[in-house]
């Protein structure tokens, strides 16, 4: 390409990627963080293709120092003949020739999220450069590409390696005229991910490796799922010892199944289709959770556990307490909902249903002991939901959910359209004053909050409503809770969690996520739940009071500011110290505040944090608050 002349190929090529960087987002969701962390499961995926199609069994991921990554597998190496399509090296195709999707030639199905180089063309097109290493018959093949995907050369052999080594090596470097936001990899969130692959895919080895500190950490899993679900529970308490564990396939479709109850009230069920986390669910998941109640349900009256006068168990009633992860892998998915994560395909239901129902069956008749302590669970569920439902009626005819809370504390707004209602929800009077004196009156609620909200870890449904606090959150919503729980009645589009950045304001939100997380999932999965980003600093300079959100902004101010210029800065002591205006200025109007997006991780990760601290178990407790007190003295 360097001076030759481009032929009407090349300019297809280009023209490929150029669509890429014209509208990124169209190809990896966003260019915010999770666009950028985006490019590294693209190519991993092709690694994990390669070790499904089982020559693969070690994936080593990199972050560089100068933050490019590099991906490395030991498969077969990406075939380094001429593509007799385009003339030029498959290699050069796969990252040059931006592929529709749908499969490659030849027999079985690609599972992972990937298609053996799909993903590559875009990777490549969203960086300023991008190498690929293939080691094949005892060479090692080498090929740059810079400023979004134009080859420097061919494809050339750069040295001799042993003979027997296969595999491929891709590094990149995200392009930061794409990525305006960051191009810092967070560690913690390529770490949740790589591990998550690793339980995926049984025998896999994914190593993680972060040379800007030197941390590295590799995941190998060779019972799969089931030290997945052993993970989830380490810090509960499981009912019953075994995890109990299905698998089978039908058409070309697989169910893989693990689950085991704790003694807790919540359940943890998270589904995956090719890898891909299923977080709006979908036909594996509905097909796994009728055959869980029908199976309870149905060997509960057949030993008697179950009596006649016992309700017929609901399916909330039998994932209280349960921990549980479904894996299908199948060779045509057609992915739907909001954010394409919810599997669609209509024979998935019945295959997932035959398939986990047999299994469950026959694990409930080899073990009767443990099968009679996951019934007694349930039919206590039951009871609570009753009680719950009581509770609902009794406090519904003296009118408790929708009359007297409603004017309590909830100070509404005017507006009665959803889509552009806020409500903010804040903690403490003082703060709560200034939110509701500074807020746009017409759009924007506010909803103090006294003290810690109830502890929900270890709340059944039926107490957590009679907690004052989180009926007012409930009423405020709109949406109802448990059963009735009806997305569509949200009465604000926006959910603004606005706390203090200190140690209380970071429990609060703790607090806020996992009760959102437990009793209204779909909220977070939609993307209403926000955190607000109150500045942290104050910079005073003679009458003029700036508030800047984080250091990057102070020192710009600084530097902004005329030479000799006297200032002083302190820390934003907390929201009390904003007077109305400031707050509304800084962290409330539309104008120029900064909202953190809460994502179903984050608030997977908040209930995970909140479990630990406030879970039943005293090590995991200590362990957590050890490795974590420093930042404690730091915030304080
Ligand atoms: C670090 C990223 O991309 N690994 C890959 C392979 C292996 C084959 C392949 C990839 C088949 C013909 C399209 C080798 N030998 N890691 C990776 N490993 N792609 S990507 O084939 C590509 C397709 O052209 C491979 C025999 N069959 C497939």
């Amino acid at each position: 390409m360097n001076g030759e002349h481009y032929n009407e190929n090349d300019i297809q090529v280009l023209e490929g990627l150029e669509a890429v960087r014209k509208r990124p987002g169209m190809y990896i969701g966003t260019t915010s963080e999770r666009g950028l962390n985006h490019l590294v499961w693209e190519i991993v995926d092709n690694s994990v293709d390669e070790a499904l199609a089982g020559y693969c069994d070690d994936i080593e991921i990199t972050i560089n120092k100068d933050e490019s990554v590099t991906v490395k597998d030991d498969g077969r190496g990406i075939p380094t003949g001429i593509h007799p399509k385009t003339g030029v090296s498959t290699v050069e195709t796969i990252f040059t020739v931006l592929h529709a999707g749908g499969k490659f030639g030849g027999g079985g199905y690609k599972v992972s999220g990937g298609l053996h180089g799909v993903g590559a063309s875009v990777v490549n097109a969203l960086s300023t450069m991008l190498e690929v290493k293939i080691y094949q018959n005892g060479n090692v093949y080498y090929q740059k590409y810079i400023n979004g995907g134009h080859p420097v050369g061919k494809l050339e052999i750069i040295d001799k390696c042993d003979p027997e080594r296969t595999g491929t090596s891709v590094t990149f470097l995200p392009d930061p005229t794409i990525f305006k936001e960051t191009t810092i990899y967070n560690y913690d969130t390529l770490r949740h991910r790589a591990q998550e692959l690793a339980f995926l895919n049984k025998g896999l080895q994914i190593k993680l490796i972060d040379l800007r500190n030197n941390k590295s950490e590799a995941f190998l899993y060779n019972g799969g799922i089931i030290e997945y679900v052993k993970m989830l529970n380490e810090n509960k308490t499981p009912i019953h010892d075994d995890i109990i564990y299905c698998e089978g396939e039908e058409d070309g479709i697989e169910i893989e199944v693990a689950l085991q109850y704790n003694d807790g009230y919540s359940s943890n069920i998270y589904s995956f289709t090719n890898n891909i986390n299923t977080v709006e669910g979908g036909t594996h998941e509905e097909g796994v959770r009728l055959a869980l109640s029908r199976i309870i349900n149905k060997y509960g009256k057949a030993s008697n556990i179950l009596k006649e006068k016992d309700d017929t168990l609901t399916s909330d009633d039998v994932k209280e307490g349960l921990t549980m992860i479904i894996s299908c892998k199948h060779p045509d998915p057609q992915f739907e909902g909001q954010t394409k994560t919810k599997l669609g395909n209509a024979e998935v239901r019945k295959i997932a249903s035959n398939v986990f129902g047999e299994k469950l069956e026959k694990f409930l008749m080899e073990n009767p002991a443990e099968a009679k302590l996951i019934l007694e669970k349930c039919i206590l569920a039951s009871h609570a939901r009753l009680a719950a439902k009581k509770a609902r009626e009794t406090t519904r005819r003296k009118g408790g959910l929708e009359i007297t809370n409603k004017w309590g504390k909830l100070t509404d707004c005017k507006s009665n359209d959803p889509s552009i209602s806020e409500i903010f929800i804040v903690e403490g009077d003082s703060a709560g004053g200034s939110a509701k004196d500074g807020r746009d009156y017409m759009t924007q609620a506010v909803l103090p909050l006294r003290g810690k909200i109830l502890n929900v870890e270890k709340a059944r449904l039926d107490r957590a409503l009679n907690n004052e606090e989180i009926r007012s959150i409930i009423t405020a919503f709109g949406t109802g809770i448990g059963e009735e729980f009806d997305i569509s009645k949200l009465r604000y589009h926006k959910i603004i969690i606005m706390a203090d950045a200190d140690v209380d304001g970071g429990h609060i939100r703790t607090l806020l996520l996992t009760l959102f997380y437990r009793f209204f999932r779909p909220i977070v999965e939609q993307g209403h739940v926000y955190a607000a980003q109150p500045p942290l600093f104050k910079v005073v300079h003679g009458k003029t009071i700036h508030w800047c959100l984080n250091e990057q902004e102070r020192d710009d101010y600084i530097s902004s500011l005329p030479e000799n210029t006297k200032y002083e800065i302190s820390r934003n002591k907390g929201l009390g110290e904003m007077d109305a205006k400031e707050l509304r200025e800084t962290t409330m109007s539309i104008d120029n505040r900064v909202l953190k997006q809460i994502t179903v991780e984050d608030a997977m990760l908040a209930d995970k944090v909140f479990e630990t601290l406030m879970g039943e178990e005293v090590e995991p407790r200590r362990q957590f608050i050890e490795e974590n007190a420093r930042y404690a003295e730091l915030d304080i």
